[in-house]
């Protein structure tokens, strides 16, 4: 049908009448609640119904835009898309939040309050998954064709609660009430097929081919979301795929007139799609896991070379049209699954359909640590995927045949960058596919970029010498300071225009006025009724009296040996024995705040959050430090709090062994939002110092190459013990059972994996320098002007880590797609 303007609802979005209306309407007709009769929720559903409308014309309009240009696209792969709340984001995006605030405020409703009833979609462990979220607010901000494919798990990332001082995990049933922003597509449905086996036949053609049958088949089926930009010019969409049962499954059993055994059927393959694995630190080798994985990438591809197909005639173009980012090596087997596509379902011959592969596929690493490099057995595979498995291994027979032929006689060589790993009884190592199945590999921080070439990937760079590039990572200015912070962003736009929500590096035109009294001094304001903000949450939900004035002291991120939240505890422990025994000095109030979760099955990360909380505990009742010292661990660290905490911070912890965090993207967070980082040089915290200036960022402790050394001569973590009174003092407490009375033994796995085990993340090496810099910042903090000039510069020199760069840089590099208007 022809389409004017005027069938629309909402015809002008700033049209207060109009969309009081729209508001009014959805309440009854889609939500069918009388007005005088409904909760919170009910307006809260009926507003997000009329901003998903406002969004829908504007997606489909870019979508028309896209088609008709022909642009080329990048699709981003990834099993975590850790998003949050939408509503808001949403209102500022298309410019409409002051509008939206008096309609609601004209039926007496708050709009900041109505927003708080969104459940978060928390559809992602941690960084990884927030990367994505902020890459694809990016990506629709610069007009860029870029598309979002994932999970639509049902139960995202679990809640945390605490019960005496341990974590327990709830159920994130997220889609309890119904999830306003999606788009149910039942007609987008494709097969994914499971295990079966794989048959030869030749053709008339003369050539062998394949065919995977007697499998075992779930429907994907689409869920749609649109991605507004800011300025809501261009709507990109994300698409999540649910498990459904397939017809012919169910069939069969309805045939033998099995009845329950069909419905059983039916849920278990609905199983597919339902949980998000919290596990991020290990890798486990779940056959559901590895499920999942194909699964949303099978459906993906599909997907991907339909819309490809209708314009394009072969698959020769398909480099110029698409680019598929893997993030991380979850997707990978996207490399195998494309490549069967185009031999086996149109008979593309190997040497063309690898030069469209590896052209199409770019891979994004974001871990060095050995244990969550992926892995999965050859059995599992064989079982599961069994083409797939014919494919890698030929991938790898083709791959190691033209190594040997550059290297020949390099039999150590061969064996090390192999696909797969006979040494551990035969594992596929899913790097090594997906760097030998893109064209670029990409680390998310210089130092990462530098330690994957040197270290775990050196054979690799060598091979492939114009493959390994760095793209740091970046955040969205929007929501992480611009929604996050109101009163910050609204004092920068007083002062340098409203220009730096999608230009972050304008805010370098903040840097003379750190030197003016009477903005430091506006400032300072901000940052304190944000601290008197997060002061009243905490006493709301936790009950906890803390002192605004106080330095607010934030370690905020999942608990983990190698982010060294122990490091943290042991300068609290330092810090409550100077003050008990009176040795402290002027020392300067501290409110020291924890947040995170620990994966279910990680003892240590657990007995972590526990010390934290019998540490806090035993302070608490402690008279000597009352008003000086105060610890927090605050529950369910999750976007929506992400969002609370960090306006507030002061003194960012980015304290990781250095050479273990890939990047962090906290730190950046923080920093632009005026905290003053402490940390070591890690991941990101290398570039926040080149471009805050070292003078504005507390550096401690050994550095990645000083740890190598260090352990070359045989790292001793006695000798730190017996040589620090202070170290001495706090270890032999957590060991003996001061912070534990009723179980002494409590914490003594945890004291034995730093005096016993080695301690792996050299968490003694570096407690002197840490504590004689935590020394440092009190002196600054003592010094407001001082401390404030510095956190302004902070925000000032923090623009480059904008997600803007930094898939501007992707686009440029790696995809090669230009920006579609
Ligand atoms: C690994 C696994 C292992 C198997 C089961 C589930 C699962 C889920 C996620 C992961 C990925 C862990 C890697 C990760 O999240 N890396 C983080 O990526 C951030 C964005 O690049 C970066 O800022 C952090 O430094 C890095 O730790």
């Amino acid at each position: 049908m022809t389409v004017t303007s005027d069938i629309y609802e909402i015809s002008n979005p700033k049209d207060i009448p109009s969309l009081r209306r729209a508001l009014v309407n959805r309440l009854i007709y889609s939500i069918g609640k009388d007005p005088v009769e409904t909760n919170e929720r009910d307006w809260f559903f009926a507003l997000a119904y009329v901003v998903r409308d406002l969004l829908t014309l504007r997606w489909m309009e870019s979508m028309r835009r896209y088609y008709l240009q022909d642009a080329k696209r990048v699709y981003y792969l990834s099993m975590e898309f850790l998003i949050g709340r939408s509503l808001v984001n949403s209102l500022l995006n298309i410019g409409c939040y002051n509008e939206f605030k008096q309609v609601l405020e004209d039926v007496g409703l708050n709009l900041d309050e109505l927003a708080e009833a969104e459940e978060e979609a928390a559809l992602g462990n941690g960084g990884l998954g927030r990367l994505a979220a902020c890459y694809l607010d990016s990506l629709a901000t610069l007009q860029l064709p870029g598309f979002g494919y994932g999970i639509r798990y049902e139960f995202g990332m679990f809640s945390q609660s605490i019960e005496d001082g341990y974590q327990v995990e709830h159920p994130d049933n997220w889609l309890r009430y119904g999830n306003p922003w999606e788009f149910a597509r039942p007609d987008v449905l494709y097969r994914v097929q499971f295990r079966g086996r794989v048959v030869e036949y030749r053709e008339s053609d003369g050539e062998v081919r394949y065919r995977w049958i007697d499998t075992e088949d779930v429907m994907a089926m689409a869920y749609d979301i649109p991605v507004p930009g800011y300025g809501g010019e261009t709507v990109n969409n994300l698409r999540l795929w649910a498990a459904k049962a397939s017809r012919d499954f169910e069939l069969k059993y309805f045939n033998e007139g099995n009845y329950i055994k069909a419905v059983e059927q039916k849920t278990r393959s609905e199983n597919l799609s339902k949980v998000l694995y919290p596990d991020d630190t290990t890798q486990m080798g779940r056959q559901l896991r590895l499920k999942q994985e194909y699964f949303f990438v099978s459906a993906s591809l599909q997907d991907i070379l339909k819309t490809y197909s209708a314009d394009h005639r072969g698959f020769a173009a398909l480099p110029q049209e698409v680019a598929v980012q893997l993030n991380d090596t979850h997707p990978s087997i996207a490399i195998p699954e494309l490549m069967r596509i185009l031999m086996d379902e149109y008979r593309v011959p190997w040497h063309e359909a690898w030069n469209i592969t590896v052209q199409t596929f770019s891979y994004t690493n974001h871990t060095l640590l050995p244990e969550a490099l992926e892995v999965w057995s050859v059995r599992l595979f064989e079982e599961l995927l069994p083409r797939h498995l014919h494919i890698i291994y030929e991938i790898n027979y083709r791959f190691l045949k033209e190594v040997s032929e550059r290297f020949p006689g390099d039999l150590d060589l061969i064996r090390r960058v192999s696909v797969v790993d006979e040494e551990h009884g035969s594992r596929l190592r899913m790097s090594h596919l997906a760097i030998i199945g893109s064209h670029k590999v990409n680390g998310v921080a210089e130092l990462h970029s530098r330690l994957m070439k040197t270290t775990i990937f050196r054979d690799f760079d060598r091979i492939f010498p114009d493959r390994f590039v760095n793209i740091t990572n970046g955040i969205t200015p929007r929501r992480w300071l611009n929604q996050a912070n109101r009163d910050l962003a609204a004092l920068i736009t007083e002062s340098i225009g409203s220009g730096w929500v999608t230009d972050l590096e304008r805010l370098r035109e903040l840097a003379p006025l750190a030197d003016d009294a009477a903005f430091r001094e506006r400032f300072r304001a901000v940052k304190l009724a944000n601290k008197t903000r997060l002061a009243a949450l905490i006493d709301k939900r936790l009950a906890i009296r803390i002192d605004q004035t106080s330095l607010f002291d934030v370690q905020v991120k999942r608990i983990h040996e190698y982010k060294r939240q122990l490091l943290n505890v042991l300068h609290v422990i330092t810090r409550y024995n100077r003050l008990r025994s009176g040795k402290s000095g002027d020392i300067v109030p501290r409110t020291v705040i924890f947040g995170g979760k620990a994966a279910p099955g990680y003892h240590a990360a657990k007995l972590i959050i526990k010390l934290i909380n019998d540490v806090a505990k035993a302070i608490d009742r402690d008279p000597a430090v009352d008003g000086v010292l105060k610890v927090v661990f605050v529950p369910d660290y999750n976007v929506s709090r992400a969002m609370e905490i960090i306006p507030a911070v002061e003194l960012s912890e980015q304290i990781s062994t250095a050479g273990m965090e890939a990047s962090g993207t906290g730190n950046m967070k923080m920093a632009v939002n005026g905290a003053i980082t402490i940390g070591t040089l890690d991941g990101a915290n290398i570039e926040i110092r080149e471009h805050v200036g070292e003078e504005n960022i507390f550096i401690f402790g050994h550095t990645a190459g000083q740890l190598e050394e260090l352990r070359r001569d045989g790292y001793d973590p006695w000798r730190y013990y017996r040589s620090n009174d202070e170290l001495k003092l706090a270890l032999d407490m957590i060991a003996t059972g001061y912070f534990s009375p009723d179980e002494p033994d409590r914490f003594k796995s945890l004291v034995d994996s730093l005096l016993r085990d080695g301690d792996k993340f050299a968490v003694l090496a570096d407690y002197g320098s840490y504590v004689a810099c935590q020394e440092e910042v009190d002196r600054l903090y003592r010094d407001p002007e001082a401390w404030t000039r510095k956190a302004i510069l902070n925000v000032a020199h923090c623009g480059w880590f904008s997600s803007d760069r930094a898939v501007r840089e992707y686009a440029e590099r790696i995809w090669d797609i230009p920006t579609c208007r």
